[in-house]
């Protein structure tokens, strides 16, 4: 308030106010000025890279005026505020985007060809924002894409990690990392460093009488670590909305000690406390699915809590209203358990600094927080060991313990025959060291729990959670199945088949309303449109082999069936299966007379994907599959039809190539195991067919979609655990297709053959976890028969035709409504057009 001009000043600043370019003309300008000025170059001295940075900075004006805009808007509805608790963000690149959703894509495109320039090679040249490692990172990107879209009073929150998700090499077949710093002239965004909040680690905690004679605590000494924010624009799409996602970073408290130190000659202490604190923020950790307890990584969940929580609390005390009323401003959802603390956090913000009492506190925090979970893999789910959270948050551990006290004793008035309930439910499992289990906490501490997709929330509540949906009842727990932006990945990467959609529909209104993709089924019988179609298909993979050429140095043929595997490299998402097949495949071939070979579907078999650094079989699986690309793509016998792919550092702008240029993609998870998936979206959305098991949301694509049109395979979900416990008392024969498969390796067919020892033993010897024996022969003869599909290509563009059709359901935009009514209970805002 004190920061804002004066009434009678104000005409003069309206004046003035920045204004914003709306055609080719004016937007040329600004690219000029910003290339002269901003970036001190001239036309005899401007590069692609200056090109891009220039056209970022206009955009980025234009983006920030609105971003004003909204805020503005915001804070005076004073509505209610959704708050996206992520750590991880994977945006991708931010300049496409800006051009489509504030509709000056074309009028780039023309300013840039009149000044030199081909705004496909400008945008190429934007490094991707990857502040995530997969599905969960790039969830929260389509949330915030979604929210400002359907103009949702909302802001993301996130650490502004230094160096992001590494980015891969492949050297002699092995996955190399190499650091992916990303911050250098990244014009997306704004420092703030007039926004600022101190967080506390370590110390130790005082009890102290405090008004009216009770009990208090205060949490004392220990370091301190200054959190500055960034500021990222979000703009929605057709709309001025531009939301906030805002990221910390860390550096060393500005206070007096490291001056003190310095001062009296300390300096290179002082350097290492500097260093220390802006380690917090340094660096995403780069395991998706797994959790290793490391203290680094609680610290930055918990600097990122604390600052977040300030700020939102700061931003309510603002409206002077009263605390009671904090959840009818605020809704704080939780992207799985990482940011738990925030519960605890709020709960001890609330009596320690705030004077509530514990119940009120308690009722408040409850009704604020939600809790999205993402995955049932054991190691993925997050325990902090006691010691550890004892040294690094005394008061927060003693916070914890009192949660659990109050809920224990609950249930135990209600089950109270139940002795082993309480030590099932236990926030703290009595292992030694104790753990904290942040799942429960976070169970504990929402008003509603929800999973991504169908089989997935009905696992949580009969496994998982099961105790959980006895205590609270079952209302508490949700699903919602996962969506994906039809912006990015259908109008962004897929331009042609976008513009194809909107010339049959008449507009471009289905981007904003996905059920309207309906409509083109009326035209799946219409020779022309299924030319165009066809079409379309061929010319996004001809692009896709450019890439290959380029990047590989081979070349496959566009007219083969492109069979695409990219995700996250895992043992539960099975891309061993998929490359045994390939074995498979090969193996076949080279036992066909040539009469045979003339009847064979050509194949490109395209993987990509990232493996946690420290998960080695991970990395075996990857080097099997280069290792079978070089014996496979070099043999005369086999020519054109196989071919081996992997492609290197698979990303989201990697992905707006691969996803609409594949004909059949890989989801092939263990049943039970995926919680979602969202490429899987992502590819049928672009007329792509699927092969895939009964998981995740291949469940409900099948139903919106129509069982015709989707390969399924592979045993169930409900009958995994038996399968596997057969295995584990030796009731265990290797498929024999699977057999022939293994002679090969073993035969160094692929070079030598104790490279992928582990691989193969994990599946012989030790119980095939993931079932790859057993869904071996199902896996293979679902490809036959995708193949014989894959013959009779108008029968296949039916298909493909007919899913798009029918793919609407899958709109983040749904999945965003679905949040807002029934977890969060927020409006979107009110926008007039004259504004
Ligand atoms: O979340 C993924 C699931 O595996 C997918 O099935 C699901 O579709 C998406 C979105 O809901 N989970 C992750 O991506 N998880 C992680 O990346 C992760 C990262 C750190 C720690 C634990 C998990």
């Amino acid at each position: 308030v004190e920061a804002s001009i004066p009434e009678p000043l104000r005409e003069a600043w309206k004046k003035h106010s920045a204004s914003e370019f709306t055609n080719k003309e004016e937007f040329e300008k600004e690219l000029v000025r910003h290339i002269e000025t901003t970036l001190a170059r001239s036309l005899y001295n401007c590069d692609e890279l200056a090109a891009y940075s220039g056209t970022a900075l206009a955009f980025r004006d234009r983006l920030i005026i609105e971003w004003n805009k909204t805020q503005q808007r915001q804070t005076f509805t004073d509505q209610k505020r959704v708050y996206y608790l992520s750590l991880e963000f994977l945006m991708g690149r931010a300049l496409d985007n800006a051009m489509l959703n504030v509709g000056l894509k074309e009028a780039a495109r023309e300013g840039l060809s009149d000044l030199g320039f081909q705004i496909e090679d400008v945008i190429s040249q934007e490094h991707d924002a990857a502040l995530g490692n997969g599905g969960l990172g790039r969830l929260a990107a389509c949330f915030l894409d979604s929210m400002a879209t359907l103009n949702y009073p909302a802001w993301g929150y996130g650490l502004r990690y230094r160096y992001g998700i590494f980015k891969q090499e492949i050297i002699n077949g092995y996955q190399v990392e190499i650091p992916d710093y990303w911050l250098d002239n990244n014009p997306w965004e704004f420092p703030r460093h007039d926004v600022t909040v101190d967080i506390q680690f370590y110390g130790n905690v005082k009890k102290y009488q405090g008004e009216n004679g009770k009990i208090a605590h205060s949490w004392e000494d220990g370091e301190i670590v200054q959190a500055t924010a960034y500021d990222v624009p979000i703009p929605g799409y057709g709309t001025k909305t531009t939301n906030n996602l805002r990221l910390w970073s860390s550096k060393a408290s500005s206070g007096e000690f490291d001056f003190q130190k310095f001062n009296a000659g300390d300096y290179e202490s002082a350097v290492a406390d500097q260093q220390n604190a802006e380690t917090i923020s340094a660096v995403l950790y780069p395991n998706d699915n797994l959790e290793r307890g490391k203290e680094l990584r609680l610290k930055q969940q918990y600097f990122w809590c604390a600052a977040s929580l300030f700020d939102i609390v700061r931003r309510f005390k603002k409206t002077k209203r009263a605390w009671s009323e904090f959840p009818d401003q605020i809704a704080i959802q939780l992207n799985d358990t990482h940011p738990t603390l925030a519960i605890v956090e709020l709960q001890r913000i609330l009596i320690d600094k705030e004077g509530l009492e514990w119940d009120e506190a308690w009722n408040i925090v409850t009704k604020t927080f939600a809790y999205t979970n993402h995955t049932v893999l054991p190691e993925a789910l997050e325990k902090w060991s006691v010691p550890l959270m004892q040294n690094l948050l005394p008061r927060h551990l003693q916070i914890i313990y009192e949660i659990n006290l109050f809920f224990l004793q609950s249930v135990e008035k209600r089950f109270p025959k139940d002795r082993e309930i309480l030590s099932r439910v236990s926030i703290i499992e009595e292992s030694h060291p104790k753990m904290v289990r942040m799942a429960y906490l976070a169970i504990i501490g929402s008003h509603k729990v929800n999973g991504v997709a169908e089989l997935h929330s009905d696992l949580l509540k009969t496994t998982l959670f099961k105790d959980f949906v006895e205590i609270y009842g079952v209302d508490r727990f949700m699903n919602v199945t996962n969506g994906i932006t039809p912006r990015r990945w259908l109008h962004q990467a897929n331009p042609r088949l976008s513009a194809l959609i909107a010339e049959k529909l008449g507009s471009y209104e289905f981007l904003k309303d996905l059920t309207l993709l309906d409509k083109i089924e009326a035209f799946v019988d219409d020779k022309a449109f299924r030319a165009e179609w066809a079409e379309i298909k061929r010319e996004n993979k001809a692009r896709l082999a450019k890439h290959i050429k380029a990047t590989t140095g081979f070349d496959v043929n566009p007219n083969a069936l492109f069979d695409v595997q990219v995700k996250r490299i895992h043992e539960y998402k099975r891309q061993q299966l998929n490359i045994f097949g390939v074995i498979h495949r090969y193996l076949t071939i080279k036992n066909m007379t040539p009469e045979q070979k003339k009847k064979v579907v050509p194949r490109v078999s395209i993987f990509g994907g990232k493996a946690a650094p420290g998960y080695w079989m991970a990395k075996t699986i990857i080097h099997l599959i280069n290792k079978v690309a070089e014996v496979v793509n070099k043999d005369p016998e086999v020519g054109d039809l196989l071919k081996v792919i992997f492609i290197e550092d698979y990303n989201v702008s990697k992905a707006e190539i691969i996803c609409p240029a594949s004909d059949l993609s890989e989801h092939i998870s263990t049943a039970g195991t995926e919680g979602s998936g969202t490429s899987n979206m992502k590819f049928v959305l672009n007329g792509g067919l699927i092969i895939g098991t009964c998981d995740g949301a291949n469940i409900e694509i099948t139903r919106e979609i129509g069982e015709q049109n989707i390969f399924l395979f592979g045993n169930l979900a409900e009958d995994v655990e038996d399968l596997r416990h057969r295995h584990f008392y030796g009731d265990f024969k290797l498929d024999p297709q699977l057999e022939r498969v293994f002679n090969a390796i073993k035969g160094n067919t692929f070079g030598d053959a104790g490279d992928f020892s582990a691989l193969t033993n994990s599946i012989e010897e030790h119980g095939d976890y993931y079932l790859v024996s057993d869904d071996f022969n199902s896996y293979v003869t679902t490809h036959d028969m995708v193949d014989e599909a894959f013959l009779n290509q108008e029968e296949w563009l039916a298909k493909s035709i007919s899913s798009v059709a029918r793919m609407g359901f899958f709109s983040m935009d749904r999945v965003t409504n679905e949040y807002a009514d029934s977890i969060w209970n927020v409006e979107p805002l009110n926008i007039k057009e004259d504004e």
